[in-house]
């Protein structure tokens, strides 16, 4: 009878709009779900680094190279402001970042993907970044306060990364053919993993039901894909590049009906089987690893001015 007076005040506190802060009561699987949730998207914008990473030393000028680096550099950014965030459900960062090298807890299947030409920076900051803003401009809204606040911040960030993409993308369409045909070979390979960064199709989505009526989740997987489809199709015909899907057509609404998406290469990817799964999570041990020594001394240091202050 408690415990239902409670959740009956739980709820009724989500549908007034009012935000969970870390101190307050919450079910035990509201924790759970926000501790999947917001650790894989800190783990995803951690790992989401390398495919970028891969042109660092190779960018075309100077200009490009500290754009680049920034963006980078931002997105090691979001993962710590959602590592703290995460942790105040009183799980550490060290035990979620063993979750991840056990396999115990996911990245979006995104950067398991290969970036081979340096027309693949301007896919991922146009489309995966892309792609992130739609989902996380609605997760603004999201019920647990600092959750909705880290992503405040992280949204205004994603915006200059979607131009700095969809920048480069312009700039090669317009370019040699071979220029354009690289832009074009990039936008084929980054379409349809941005657009399983949504999640799998709402029926079949399991935590999606519990998620939306906690106020975690704002809008369904679906109706987020078809959003970021909506907007994106628009900007490929803009630069003269083709939509990587023959199917693809306007509807009399205003919305973009397109092919299914190959689902069995999503779960596929979930489970560890990407191209790039072992490469990613084997790299991440061993930045991890070497910067132990890092780790130690800035706790040192820490401790040293503690003293100092007593
Ligand atoms: N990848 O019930 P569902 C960035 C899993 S990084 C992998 O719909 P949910 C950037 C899901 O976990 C920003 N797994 O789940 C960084 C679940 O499995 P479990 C990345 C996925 O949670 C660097 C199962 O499938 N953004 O912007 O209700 C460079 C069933 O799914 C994926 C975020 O992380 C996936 N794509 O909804 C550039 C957004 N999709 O855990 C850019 C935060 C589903 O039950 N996350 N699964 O075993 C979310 O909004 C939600 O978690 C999702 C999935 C919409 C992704």
């Amino acid at each position: 009878m408690e415990n239902q007076k409670r959740l009956d005040e739980f709820q009724a506190k989500i549908d007034a709009g009012i935000k969970i802060e870390p101190k307050d009561w919450m079910p035990d699987k509201y924790r759970q779900t926000l501790v999947r949730q917001m650790s894989q998207h800190a783990h995803s914008e951690v790992i989401g680094m390398q495919p970028e990473a891969n042109w660092l030393t190779r960018a075309p000028s100077l200009r490009a190279k500290k754009i680049l680096m920034a963006k980078i550099q931002d997105e090691g950014g979001h993962g710590l402001y959602l590592y703290c965030a995460a942790e105040t459900l009183g799980v550490s960062r060290d035990q979620y970042i063993q979750w991840l090298h056990e396999g115990k807890s996911k990245y979006a299947s995104v950067f398991n993907y290969p970036s081979p030409t340096w027309a693949d920076m301007g896919a991922i900051g146009w489309l995966v970044d892309g792609a992130a803003i739609v989902n996380q401009v609605s997760l603004q809204r999201t019920s647990y306060g600092p959750y909705a606040r880290a992503m405040v911040r992280i949204c205004k960030e994603e915006s200059f990364h979607q131009r700095q993409g969809y920048e480069i993308m312009a700039e090669m369409a317009k370019g040699t053919p071979e220029q354009k045909e690289m832009a074009q070979e990039a936008l084929n390979r980054w379409w349809w993993p941005s657009l399983m960064m949504f999640g799998p199709h709402d029926k079949e989505s399991s935590n999606s039901g519990q998620s939306m009526k906690w106020g975690i989740k704002l809008e369904s997987n679906d109706d987020l894909r078809q959003q970021f489809i909506d907007k994106t199709i628009p900007q490929v015909e803009l630069i003269g590049l083709e939509v990587p899907d023959k199917n693809a057509k306007l509807m009399p609404n205003g919305s973009y009906k397109t092919s299914d998406i190959d689902w069995d290469e999503f779960w596929n990817v979930i489970k560890g089987n990407g191209p790039c799964n072992s490469q990613r999570l084997k790299h991440h041990k061993k930045a991890h690893d070497d910067g132990a020594w890092v780790r130690a001394a800035a706790e040192a240091y820490g401790k040293k001015q503690m003293e100092l202050v007593d």
